[in-house]
Parts: structure tokens; sequence; C-alpha cells
């Protein structure tokens, strides 16, 4: 089996551990001495980075937050000069504000040997012709393959996303196969082929997965209807994105690239660090990040951790498949939504009620967003001009929120159940 980074990945874990441990005593350091907030945080809890010896010691550091990196947007928590920066990436947050990773030259080379990683775990390597179908832009996605792709040698073809019949043109005319996309987008894009008749004319082999949950029946359906075999990798904006950790052909729990980031599986309400194998919030922090180090960040993720050596042959740690968030983020088609987006939306439009829902669906795989919102007055719902003057408008608003076509059916006023206590605003039917 070839790997990318073969010394590193098959690794005594002796010798991953000692590398960890030097990189975080070098990152808390670096933190410490180059950006406020960290050397803020030490300093109220009187810990200094010379504190920090042992991983045991990695619990004192206070974690990092979206609301740490909210607060110090834009640009608050780099570490170096502008100058030094040469990439910005965004994701989107609950208040519109983006989260923002700067990336200097060594982070994005760095960023790409992980991403060639991946692919080669996933079976990928430089005879390769593979299609990215992440949108290319602020989100990580697309530029965060792009060029992990090129590191490897494989040949990329940056379609981006969308526009699913051109997709499936160019797999077919330029012989791609790999793909890199949303396990929902992969799905939706084979389930299209099947049924047009064109599965036979693709050569593709892989379906390299990420940026939003799958679970393993969703990879066994999609093999078996088109043949392709899929692995899932992860990351996150806020760590430098794509690239934290990626599936072998084992499937059997994602990688770790653990020389550039160090995880740790949390019981947040217990503020304790759990053992290998329990289940909790996994924290990461950035090993080898110049422009913008992380540490511990609280991912929101829950998953599970296994240091076993794997049948690939490698001896990196691995993370098992994300179980859900912590929060109540929603990721419809790769795009990450939060209800708190959607009803400042609705809140700033006259002519709606105050009482909406949510209802998050999936069919042939995809998913599909709708919002049922009641009207302020009922006599809109027979003025059928009006009312599809004020769809469109909603929708249009919508969009440039949360960057999604989202379905809207406007309803009586106060027809929408009301319950007691703590309002469910999310119905989400995708897990029937
Ligand atoms: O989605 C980075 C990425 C791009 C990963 C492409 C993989 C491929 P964000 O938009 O900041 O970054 O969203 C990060 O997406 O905290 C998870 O909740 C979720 N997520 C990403 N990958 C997976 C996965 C990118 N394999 C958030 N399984 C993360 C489950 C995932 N959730």
């Amino acid at each position: 089996m070839v790997m990318f980074s073969p010394e590193f990945e098959t690794a005594d874990r002796k010798a991953i551990e000692a590398l960890q441990l030097e990189r975080l005593k070098y990152i808390v350091g670096y933190a410490y001495d180059n950006v406020p907030m960290y050397r803020r945080k030490f300093d109220a809890i009187g810990l200094k980075p010379s504190h920090i010896k042992t991983f045991k010691d990695v619990s004192l550091i206070p974690y990092t937050t979206k609301d740490d990196l909210r607060e110090n947007y834009p640009f608050g928590l780099f570490a170096v000069p502008m100058k030094k920066i040469i990439r910005l990436h965004a994701s989107s947050g609950t208040t519109g504000k983006p989260v923002v990773g700067g990336y200097t030259r060594k982070d994005l080379d760095d960023w790409a040997t992980c991403i060639a990683r991946v692919l080669a775990m996933a079976g990928a390597t430089d005879e390769d012709i593979i299609q990215v179908s992440f949108g290319y832009g602020l989100f990580t996605g697309g530029f965060g393959l792009h060029y992990g792709i090129e590191k490897l040698g494989a040949t990329v073809v940056p379609m981006s996303s969308g526009n699913t019949e051109r997709q499936l043109m160019l797999l077919k005319d330029f012989g791609a196969t790999g793909l890199v996309a949303t396990p929902s987008y992969a799905m939706y894009l084979m389930e299209t082929a099947r049924r047009n008749g064109m599965l036979k004319d693709l050569k593709l082999r892989l379906a390299i997965l990420g940026a939003e949950a799958s679970t393993a029946e969703m990879h066994a359906s999609l093999r078996e209807i088109s043949g392709v075999f899929p692995t899932e990798n992860y990351g996150l904006t806020e760590v430098g994105g794509p690239g934290v950790s990626g599936e072998c052909r084992e499937k059997a729990g994602m990688h770790i690239n653990e020389d550039y980031f160090y995880p740790e599986i949390v019981d947040i309400e217990k503020n304790e660090v759990l053992k290998e194998g329990e289940s909790g919030e996994l924290l990461i922090t950035t090993l080898a990040k110049e422009g913008m180090p992380v540490l511990r960040y609280r991912t929101k993720d829950i998953t599970s951790l296994t240091y076993a050596p794997c049948k690939c042959g490698r001896t990196t740690a691995r993370m098992s498949r994300v179980v859900g968030r912590t929060d109540d983020m929603l990721i419809i088609r790769g795009v990450n939504v939060f209800p708190s987006q959607i009803e400042s939306v609705l809140m700033g439009m006259r002519e709606l009620g105050k009482n909406y829902e949510i209802i998050v669906d999936r069919a042939n795989y995809m998913d599909s967003l709708e919002v049922r919102v009641e009207v302020d007055d009922a006599n809109l719902l027979t003025d059928y001009g009006k009312l599809e003057e004020l769809v469109a408008r909603i929708r249009h608003n919508l969009r440039v929120v949360v960057q999604l076509d989202v379905k809207v059916k406007l309803v009586e006023p106060m027809s929408i159940r009301r319950g007691e206590g703590k309002v469910k605003r999310v119905i989400d039917l995708r897990s029937k």
C-alpha cells in the first residue's frame, strides 16, 4: 500500500509521541509569545509555557472556543504579521461573522502534505484524475483538497460545486477516477448517473468524502450502487480545514495527522480528559501552524480515539466517525447553517409572524431545508401575486445569509404548534 509519508505514518508510537511532545511544547510557547489572547489566558491562571512538560500537563491549558475566534475576528489570533499571511479562508458562523483562518506559505505546504496523505490513504496515486466538487472560495474544502491532489501528483479537475449534469459530463469526458465531494452530493451524483444509465461510461473508482457526517450504511450503499470505493476525511476551518484525519481502505477510523494535530477527547461537563475508546468532544491543538496556532480547540464534534496499529500498516491514532455535534448546527449539503441565521432573516421581515419552524429532510440522499413561517396577516395567503413575491423575497434573503436554496412555506398566523418551555424549531427528519 502506497503512503505519502511512510516514515512518519508507520513510525513507532514512541517516536510519534516524542515528536508530538516536542512540537506541543514549542507551539505553546509560540502561541504565548505571539498571540495576546493566549498570553492573557495563561497569565490569568498563572500558567507559563514552561509548565507544560508532559502530555498530562496539557490539561492545564484553557480550552479555545468558537467565541474566542469570534471575539478576535477577523485577524486577532494570527501569530505573524499580515505580510507573512498569504491565504485566508473562512466558514460561516451564527452571528453572520465567519470564523477566519490565515495561512503562511509553510502552513499551505503542510496542509497540502496532510491532504496528500489523506488521498493516499483513500487509495489515490499520481495516476488518478480527481474531480473536486467542493465549492472553491472561502470554504476550506475546495482549495484544501485541490493543492493536496497536486502535491500527490494526481491530476486535479477543479470543477467546484453545483450543476450536476455538467459534473457528470466531465467525470465521463475526462475519465476521472476520483471524486471529492460531500457524502450526500456524491450519492446524488451516483444516483443520477445510475438512473441515466451513465455509470458504465464512468471510470470512477474512488469517492473521497468529507465536510459533513455520513454513516457506514451510506458508504456501503454508495459502493453498492456505483462500484466506487468511498472513504471519508475530517477537518474544520478553525484548525486549518480538511486534512486533520482520513480513512484508509480498512475503513476502521480516520488516521490523524498526528505530527500536525494533537487530539484529545474530553468530557466537557466534568472537565476531564477521557481515555482511549471513550466517546466525548474532540479537542485539537495544532502542532505546526505558524499563521494561526490553536490550542485545545473545542470542535464540538463527538468521537473517540484508538492508538492500536491499523491493518494498513499505519501507526497513527485513529478517530471514529463523528457521531454528532454538541450544538445545534445543521450541515446541509456541506454548508453549515445555524437556526439563528434563519431566524435573523425571518424576524427582519415585516410581513411575517414570529413563529416558524425549520424542517430538514433527505430525499435521494440530498439534504433539503424547508422553512415554514407564519404570515402576519392571513389575507396575504389569498393574494397569489403578493404571496409569490414575498416567498421569492424570503428565499432570496435566506440565500444571502445561509447560501442555500431554502423551500419556504407560508402558513396561517398562529398555526404552527407552540410548545411549553423551550421551543424546538428544528425538525430533523433525516434520522428517520
Ligand atoms: O468542513 C472542512 C472540511 C472540508 C473537511 C472538506 C473535510 C472535507 P467547516 O466548514 O469549518 O470545515 O466545518 C467543520 O464539519 O466540525 C464537523 O462538524 C463537520 N465535519 C467535517 N468533516 C466531517 C466528517 C470543513 N468527516 C465541521 N464527518 C466539523 C462528520 C464532519 N462531520
